[in-house]
């Protein structure tokens, strides 16, 4: 049985200890000088036999390989998987079949359009790649945070990514989505319009990976023993709930620190506060194939919970950080081929498409064929095969007889025998065509499926997202043709996009809403916690000392992060004498990047933080973002010199002391991540 330590110990050979050697030359030379080239005295020439200095920048030169052509801003972590019970009744593969068996996992996080450097907070899709190393060879569910796709076959993508990647004559935009090329392909393509949506929702702007929900998005097959199969569609839960950040707040982030998301990811599994996701799976027997009003094989689509009910199946928790991002993050090559016996494909175009060019792409990126022996793509299962050389061969094969079938070699490696992958005998006959079938022709029913199952807030968020993303796009014509099809999707949402971009509102459609929804879909509906989010505790000397310990206290208690923010480092002065350490001094933060704001008592310090234009920003723009807002005592004077009603209202917490009434209510004004039913219009930025 695979457990996540026969990966560890995989591994174990290929970490290096810095202190293990002195420094020595890649062939192992010792180095005893590496600040200054061999010259021909001190002030002449470099000399061509400073072999030294040749490999140093040579091997520098190098040091680069192309990043991904889509998901090239990424970052990862290992982890494991443990099924809760036998799924043998629909599949045989093992991992989850065998509920005692614990199989190591590594997963990476992207986004799709910006470069490896981009920002994290960008409006766009997140890739889920998840990978599990089972007995039976790797299995790679390469997935995003969204569940369906911008196009229906393969042969679109470059079109697509052309679209939505920075415009050719002049590299721009960065990381956005919100440009001519890709409206311009939206507007032509109107089988994107329900991926747009779910693009111009806050699902494109998750606060965490941790909060991010994943999905396998195509419709993928389990095949169990007897060889019978069952389709099947792959979704990630997160314990914590699918959270996001405000529009506002990406921007600013994306300033005050790009790497956000990474962070957030690394240093909860850092601290021990590991990640964790319930796979669920949607299931639908073969039988049942054309029940539905939508094709099984249209990756455009969802599987409406509410009619197929996502069963959960297991838990992934990730618990250890890469210990070299290149090594193991910028060199993991997933592929949806990577696959174990019991899991199979469906003529989904856009999934045999990507069958196709995983491993075209990684053949390129990482400079030839053997690029599985790198270890964090090496499967803990067995290796062995006829494949031969090619560039930074590792593996040393001790045969004569490289070819199969062969007596030379003692006829090895025999081939599997009833453990063999086998594909899934389905029947097809067919004239050769390119033509895309009518079953895939709705493309409006289930963009509007989603827009219904918003709650208000959530619709606010899409107009503005489409409003500011047309807003950007130079032709006119181009806003117009989004709009006729946004109109599509519902007459309401059309309107308020146009009369926000210049553009004539249309008049109704014929096909306008039908009306249903899936409450699924609304992130108004997910789990909610105060664990993990951070709390920003704004404190100046004369702070009231006992109500920063009381909270610290109590905040940890339940495993928020409270940080205790002032005008400087160091440690400041409470009323009563007592020193206080600073975490961050507030010059080097800044509001966003904080789930939540305290301000405790101590006349002194409220006097000092309201004429410190950092700390009434802080507050303010906390308010502004929806978060919650606690004040202690004197704290209150701060709140209510900066927003309305003297800061009463949802997720305001005021308090003359920090009793366990107070911690209840702000922790739960945390967890519940943002208060969209409060007023922020009047508040000053
Ligand atoms: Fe990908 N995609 N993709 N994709 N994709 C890549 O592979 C491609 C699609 C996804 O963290 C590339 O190794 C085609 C859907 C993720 O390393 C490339 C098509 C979904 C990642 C590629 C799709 C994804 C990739 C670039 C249309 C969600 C990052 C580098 C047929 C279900 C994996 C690489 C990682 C990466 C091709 C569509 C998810 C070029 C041709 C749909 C999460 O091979």
């Amino acid at each position: 049985m695979t457990s996540p330590d026969d990966k560890q110990r995989q591994l174990d050979p290929y970490r290096i200890d810095p202190c293990s050697t002195e420094m020595t030359t890649d062939q192992g030379n010792p180095v005893g000088e590496t600040d200054n080239s061999l010259t021909v005295g001190e002030r002449g020439p470099t000399l061509m036999e400073d072999f030294h200095f040749r490999e140093k920048i040579t091997r520098f030169d190098h040091e680069r390989i192309p990043e991904r052509v889509v998901h090239a801003r990424g970052s990862a972590a290992y982890g494991y998987f443990q099924v809760y019970e036998s799924l043998a009744e629909y599949t045989r593969a093992q991992f989850l079949c065998d509920p005692s068996a614990i199989t190591p996992m590594f997963v990476r996080f992207s986004t799709v359009a910006g470069s490896r450097g981009s920002s994290d907070t960008v409006r766009d899709v997140r890739g889920f790649a998840t990978r599990w190393y089972t007995k039976e060879g790797n299995f790679d569910l390469v997935g995003n945070n969204i569940p369906v796709f911008f196009i229906q076959d393969g042969i679109k993508f470059p079109d697509f990514v052309h679209a939505v990647k920075p415009e050719p004559h002049n590299e721009i935009p960065q990381a956005s989505s919100a440009h001519d090329t890709l409206w311009d392909f939206v507007q032509l393509q109107p089988e994107t319009m329900h991926m747009m949506m779910w693009l111009m929702s806050d699902r494109a702007l998750p606060r965490s990976f941790r909060m991010m929900q994943g999905f396998g998005v195509h419709t993928f097959r389990l095949v169990n023993e007897a060889g019978v199969g069952t389709f099947v569609k792959f979704h990630w839960k997160p314990k914590l709930g699918i959270h996001s950040l405000v529009w506002d707040e990406t921007q600013k982030v994306a300033g005050a620190d790009p790497d956000f998301n990474r962070r957030d990811l690394f240093e909860a599994i850092e601290s021990g506060r590991f990640p964790e996701w319930e796979l669920g799976v949607q299931l639908v027997p073969e039988a049942d194939e054309d029940r539905f009003d939508f094709d099984l094989l249209d990756a455009t689509k969802i599987i409406p919970e509410e009619e197929v009910p996502v069963r959960p199946i297991g838990r992934m928790v990730l618990n250890r950080n890469p210990d070299n991002f290149f090594a193991e993050v910028e060199q993991a090559a997933f592929h949806l081929g990577n696959a174990v016996p019991g899991i199979d494909f469906t003529d989904d175009p856009l999934l045999q498409a990507r069958l196709f060019s995983y491993l075209d792409t990684q053949l390129l990126r990482l400079g030839g064929p053997n690029f599985p022996q790198l270890p964090v793509n090496q499967p803990v299962a067995p290796v062995n095969n006829h494949q031969m050389d090619g560039p930074h061969q590792m593996r040393i094969p001790k045969t004569r007889a490289s070819y199969h079938p062969n007596s030379v070699g003692g006829g090895c490696p025999a081939l599997a025998g009833e453990n063999a992958y086998t594909h899934y005998p389905e029947y097809i006959a067919g004239q050769k065509m390119r033509k895309r079938s009518e079953s895939f022709g709705d493309h409006y029913s289930q963009a509007t499926l989603f827009w219904n199952s918003m709650s208000d807030w959530e619709k606010e968020h899409i107009v503005s997202a489409f409003r500011f993303e047309l807003g950007k796009v130079e032709h006119h014509h181009v806003r117009e043709g989004v709009v006729e099809n946004l109109n599509n999707v519902d007459h309401d949402l059309a309107v308020a996009v146009a009369e926000g971009v210049g553009v004539e509102p249309p008049q109704k459609a014929v096909n306008d809403n039908h009306g249903r929804s899936s409450p699924a879909l609304s992130q108004a509906n997910t789990a909610h916690s105060p664990a993990t989010r951070k709390i920003a505790i704004l404190v100046a000397d004369g702070v009231d000392g006992g109500q920063v310990a009381a909270a610290v206290a109590a905040l940890r208690e339940l495993d928020t992060l409270p940080e205790v923010l002032a005008p400087r480092d160091g440690t400041v002065t409470a009323a009563d004498g007592t020193e206080i350490e600073v975490t961050r001094a507030l010059p080097t933060v800044h509001s966003v990047l904080y789930d939540a704001v305290l301000v405790p008592g101590g006349a002194e310090s409220v006097r000092t933080l309201s004429g410190d234009g950092k700390a009434v920003h802080f507050v303010t723009e906390a308010y502004k973002h929806y978060k919650a807002v606690g004040a202690l005592g004197e704290g209150a004077e701060l709140l209510s010199a900066r927003v309305p009603s003297g800061g009463d209202g949802p997720g305001v917490v005021i308090a003359d002391d920090t009793d366990e009434g107070f911690i209840t209510a702000f922790a739960e004004a945390v967890a519940a991540h943002r208060h969209f039913d409060r007023e922020t219009a009047d508040v000053p930025a």
